[in-house]
């Protein structure tokens, strides 16, 4: 049996923000881009969260409902900083760490549980030395598989601690939404409630036929997590499944020929990468991050593995002029290649669309870029 927590900050950016400048402690505190900017919400602290404000929403809306917050700009090298020292903590009790994202990872403590130490109290000292040695809280989840252990580091937020106990795994999750669940996005959760199915022990209930034709491929997979019996690892090794290269500009750029010429030369830096590494892609993701510091990603998929420059290069440009506007301009501009792999027969190819950057900041953690701002 697998011992396992998922731990994951507070209000990260936000705590950062309140641990740097204390005035900001105790207040609602709105990390994003300039509401006259058309910026969006990175995060709020929980102060601000009482009004209603979350991440992702417009600045705009944010500050109608919580027009006492204090809007900070975010400073993405002092979260990754402040990122490495958790991770290190984390690393100091299993080296079985999976990083999700800046604030947030999987840790497999089962050779420390079979060492003599019990789960909650392992659970309790890590939150105790992050809150001592870095000033910031951490909601953790314990638990026998990593489904479980996700959704209980959320349910207790902030500050959170919630440990399913072995066998207790399908009674903790049955009363909850089935949209906790990873994996099972909103228009999934719609079309569960089309069927009636409104918690995940409804979901646990139906025969493996229905998972079947209900979710296709994904069925034994999600069956599992719904009953609580996942058997995911925790993966350490961070298997090169994407390289990338990205800049933060200075100043702005709106140019089109600009913009091109740096498509080009991270188009070229990936395709070095890879041949260096002996790789091939087929998918080309560029990442966008706008002056209002909305960030995403558009990707496509070659027929065919390359590390050519040109496919790449043309792929990333064709990705980014379909984003152009008037008057639209760019702050960080990365380009990335998955999808790796050789070619085989027509028909063997698996179309497996890895997500180059799962979460938005593991790309900023994983490649080295200029200063931001
Ligand atoms: N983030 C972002 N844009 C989003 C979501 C998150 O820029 N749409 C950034 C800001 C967050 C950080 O990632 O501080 C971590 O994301 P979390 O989802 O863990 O959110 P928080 O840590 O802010 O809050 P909590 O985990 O307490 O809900
Ligand atoms: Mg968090």
């Amino acid at each position: 049996m697998r011992h396992i927590i998922h731990a994951d900050l507070d209000a990260f950016y936000a705590a950062v923000e309140q641990l740097d400048n204390p005035e900001l402690a105790g207040k609602p505190v709105l990390v994003g881009g300039r509401p006259e900017n058309r910026g969006v919400v990175a995060t709020a602290s929980y102060e601000a969260r009482e009004f209603g404000v979350h991440s992702a929403m417009p600045m705009r809306t944010a500050v109608h409902r919580c027009p006492q917050g204090i809007i900070v700009t975010p400073r993405f090298t002092r979260y990754r900083e402040m990122s490495g020292k958790v991770m290190a903590i984390f690393r100091d009790l299993t080296h079985m760490v999976e990083p999700l994202s800046l604030d947030e990872a999987y840790l497999d403590i089962t050779a420390v549980v079979e060492g003599g130490q019990q789960p909650l109290a392992i659970a309790l000292d890590l939150k105790r030395r992050i809150a001592e040695e870095t000033g910031l809280t951490l909601s953790v989840g314990v638990g026998t598989c990593k489904s479980v252990t996700k959704i209980g580091s959320d349910l207790d937020k902030p500050d959170g601690l919630v440990v399913v106990q072995p066998g207790d795994e399908a009674e903790f999750l049955a009363p909850l939404a089935v949209n906790k669940l990873y994996g099972i996005g909103p228009k999934t959760a719609e079309r569960l409630h089309r069927e009636g199915i409104e918690t995940i022990g409804q979901l646990a209930q139906q025969p493996l036929e229905w998972f079947a034709k209900f979710f296709g491929q994904r069925a034994i997979s999600l069956r599992d997590k719904a009953m609580g019996q996942d058997d995911e690892a925790v993966h350490t090794e961070r298997a090169a499944k994407s390289l990338s290269s990205e800049s933060t500009f200075v100043n702005d750029i709106g140019d089109e020929a600009e913009l091109r010429s740096v498509v080009d030369r991270k188009a070229v830096d990936v395709a070095h990468q890879l041949e260096r590494k002996n790789l091939k892609g087929r998918t080309v993701t560029v990442k966008l991050r706008l002056a209002d510091f909305t960030t995403f990603t558009r990707q496509s998929t070659l027929p065919y593995h390359t590390n050519a420059e040109e496919p790449i290069k043309e792929a990333a440009w064709r990705l980014l002029s379909a984003e152009l506007e008037p008057g639209r301009t760019f702050r960080l501009l990365g380009v990335g290649v998955s999808n790796f792999g050789e070619d085989l027969e027509a028909g063997d190819i698996e179309d497996r669309q890895l997500p180059l950057f799962a979460v938005d900041d593991a790309f900023d953690t994983f490649t080295a870029g200029p200063e931001d701002k």
